[in-house]
């Protein structure tokens, strides 16, 4: 009779030890932490944060504002004519709705978005020939974020939250 071949119990650990490193590796959250929270946005300092505070620091600083707004409206021009139509600056809206949404069913509260979207359209295009210029949009861009920049120090942050 021979006897049985036994496996090394070290090496059994050993790989046991190997694979637990590597799920832990994986579920590190590499990376997880650029990009809005909330890329919808809404109303408030907390939409605004979540919206605009890309690299997740707590604060939104006029460059990370600028950039952000500008990379929206580049990617918004589909047809790369300069200009955003309704279709095109709703179409990239919902875009980042859905992400928000992130799998979730689309509720009235979704729709309602959406034609919020349309009626902020119509006021961002301030001269009214259903063209968004870039102009118009730096325009209101810099118009909103002074409106949430409270205290006035060039940033967005939670100090523009406290009551003064
Ligand atoms: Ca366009
Ligand atoms: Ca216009
Ligand atoms: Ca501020």
């Amino acid at each position: 009779m021979k006897k049985q071949n036994i496996q090394p119990v070290q090496h059994g650990v050993r790989l046991a030890m190997a694979v637990m490193v590597v799920a832990m590796t994986a579920s590190a959250p590499a990376g997880a932490a650029d990009g809005p929270t909330a890329p919808a946005g809404g109303h408030g300092l907390a939409a605004f944060m979540g919206s605009y505070d890309v690299n997740r620091d707590g604060v939104v600083s006029r460059d990370e504002y600028d950039t952000v707004r500008k990379q929206r409206f580049v990617a918004a021009d589909t047809n790369r004519d300069g200009w955003l139509s309704e279709e095109e600056y709703v179409a990239e809206y919902e875009g980042r709705l859905k992400q928000q949404y992130a799998g979730r069913e689309p509720d009235g509260r979704y729709a309602g978005s959406i034609k919020q979207a349309h009626v902020r359209f119509k006021i961002l295009d301030t001269d009214k020939d259903g063209q968004l210029t870039v102009e118009e949009d730096i325009a209101i861009a810099d118009k909103t974020f002074k409106q949430n920049d409270k205290n006035g120090d060039g940033k967005v942050d939670q100090a523009d939250g406290a009551k003064p």
